[in-house]
């Protein structure tokens, strides 16, 4: 995020309506006219000395000059008419994406006044329509009219008029409550207090408080080189469906019927949802249709995972995960998505899965599979590190080895991380969340880098931050080979580890998986454990008559290894 160098700067300011300007009319609130006129009495918002020395136009303010001089010029364009946001959806925010595309060069930056309760849709879905975005748009406004005396506008508006006056951010941004969002992250969480917003999911882009904290990080780069593109064409037959415990097969398939082209699913936790057989017949049937269905969690922070039997994912409608995307994103993405002409299921549900306009957080790349060349890039970067000296030489080295040699123990590159490690031999170097390099293999089940960095010495039961050892991971991934080398290396499973041992094992003995069962084993811990209900892996085999799983326990039982597969 670049500081903007001009010494004035244009901005326009659409106001849309909501609380900021509203009026008290027969006890309550309604969208107000005037806001400029309002504005322009207030100092703070005013120069009018600056104004009348430059014949500025009567809907044109001026700020006093920022704290570095510069002067912010804004024109306040009121729509007509004007809305209490409850009542804006698609056709009103396209406009607003138009009437910035028709003044785009005009002015160096936007800032849409808008009512609270559908800001952050109305965000979302300006995110997606608005492509190739080269300056700031930041959507404000208030809880109480700017007009109170005490009041939340003001300070929003300032605020949202500063930041997009003086820094390049080419995004769609929300301001509230000093703090910058990435716009497509926000969602609004308090009806009543000044801190109506946050982005439980991104951090802000900045926080003002007597200076400007920027995650600079964080900010996007401007979009592609080509000219303003507004997606106008977004899908309408969208909508979203929270789920909750008993919904039924009927009123599922009541919300999926045509002309419904587009569904955000809220589920429990990470993805899930119930496992009823009726329910997702239904909705299979609609993935079959060409319903596209988005998987999103109803809890404010973190993603779906796969991690679950009853994730819906698993369903088999051809739902698309939407990780730890708002609803108020999904939505709108889906409406973009849908709006595309001319592609197939397929393609739209690849775009869905793409992360488009920073509105959500992919799983680490590995997951999805490694780049093959990222070998050789890793074995790049450790000889380049390796080169020159000095000091900026050395602080680089510092700075990158441990990042790059973790990410080589992740890939299982075991090459690069040991060209490294001989440049930074440390082994204890953990990412944020406490892993080393042992972790990051032992968890992919990467045997060779295991037996590699266990040669090497160090610590065999380091804990992350969640108190996993490499162990813990290895038995998770059925990794019997990095299991045995662990083992053998002294590795052993803490009492937290082996806590609800019982019921994990009764679990993988009524899902058949032999080879979770073993990796519990070869770890070391007691297969006889009882579960939550006193029962054992070996009862809970036998009464689902899983013969397979009864032979294993019982030769487990007698201490004969079975050798592993893997
Ligand atoms: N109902 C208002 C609106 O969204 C709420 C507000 O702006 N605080 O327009």
């Amino acid at each position: 995020m670049a500081r903007a160098a001009d010494s004035k700067r244009h901005l326009l300011a659409v106001y849309t309506g909501g609380t900021i300007g509203m009026l008290m009319e027969g006890g309550v609130l309604v969208p107000g006219k005037g806001l400029a006129a309002a504005l322009r009495m207030l100092p703070m918002f005013h120069d009018k000395a600056y104004a009348r020395d430059h014949s500025l136009p009567p809907d044109t303010l001026a700020l006093p000059p920022t704290s570095s001089g510069q002067r912010i010029i804004y024109t306040v364009l009121e729509c007509q008419p004007l809305f209490d946001s409850s009542d804006m959806a698609i056709p009103e925010w396209v406009q607003v994406a138009e009437t910035i595309q028709k003044h785009y060069e005009q002015y160096h930056a936007f800032v849409v006044i808008h009512g609270t309760d559908t800001m952050a849709f109305a965000a979302s879905v300006l995110s997606f329509m608005l492509e190739n975005l080269q300056k700031p748009v930041i959507l404000t406004g208030a809880q109480v009219p700017i007009h109170a005396l005490w009041n939340d506008g003001r300070e929003n508006l300032l605020g949202a008029l500063l930041m997009a006056g003086q820094y390049i951010i080419p995004e769609v941004c929300l301001f509230f409550q000093n703090q910058l969002f990435r716009g497509n992250r926000t969602t609004k969480v308090d009806a009543r207090k000044f801190e109506a917003f946050c982005s439980p999911n991104l951090p802000p882009l900045a926080v003002m408080g007597a200076d400007v904290t920027l995650n600079a990080e964080l900010v996007r780069r401007a979009g592609g080189q080509g000219p303003l593109r507004v997606h106008s064409c977004m899908e309408q037959k969208v909508a979203l469906l929270r789920l909750y415990p008993g919904i039924s097969a009927s009123m599922v398939r009541a919300v999926l019927q045509p002309p419904l082209k587009g569904l955000v699913m809220e589920t429990f936790g990470a993805g899930n949802g119930p496992t009823k057989e009726d329910l997702l017949q239904e909705l299979r049937a609609a993935g079959e249709r060409g319903l596209l269905i988005v998987n999103c969690t109803q809890c404010l922070k973190g993603t779906v995972t796969s991690d679950y039997a009853s994730g819906l994912d698993r369903a088999g409608a051809g739902i698309v995960s939407g990780f730890d995307m708002t609803a108020e994103a999904a939505l709108a993405k889906l409406s973009y998505v849908l709006g595309q002409p001319g592609l197939s299921l397929e393609d739209r549900k690849k775009l869905l899965a793409k992360d488009l306009r920073g509105e959500m957080t992919l799983p680490m790349r590995d997951e999805c599979g490694s780049p093959p060349q990222d070998r050789t890039l890793a074995c790049r970067v450790a000889w380049l590190l390796g080169l020159g000296g000095g000091q900026e030489a050395d602080a680089l080295r510092a700075t990158l080895a441990p990042s790059l040699a973790l990410a080589a123990a992740h890939a299982g590159d075991l090459k690069a991380l040991q060209d490294l490690l001989e440049l930074d031999g440390d082994l204890s170097l953990k990412d944020p969340k406490g892993q080393t390099p042992l972790h990051m293999a032992a968890r992919r089940g990467h045997e060779a880098v295991v037996a590699m960095l266990l040669q090497r010495g160090g610590d065999v039961n380091p804990l992350d931050e969640d108190g996993h050892s490499p162990l813990l991971l290895a038995v998770r991934g059925r990794h019997l080979r990095v299991i045995r080398c662990l083992r053998a290396a002294g590795a052993q499973l803490s009492s937290q580890d082996l806590e609800d041992v019982g019921t994990e094992l009764c679990r993988l003995a009524s899902k058949a998986d032999c080879t979770g069962l073993q990796a519990w084993w070869q770890a070391g811990a007691d297969l006889t454990q009882p579960g939550y209900n006193g029962h054992t892996a070996l009862q809970v085999a036998e009464t689902a008559g899983k013969q397979d799983v009864v032979a294993l326990l019982q030769s487990l039982k007698d201490n004969r290894e079975v050798q592993p597969d893997v």
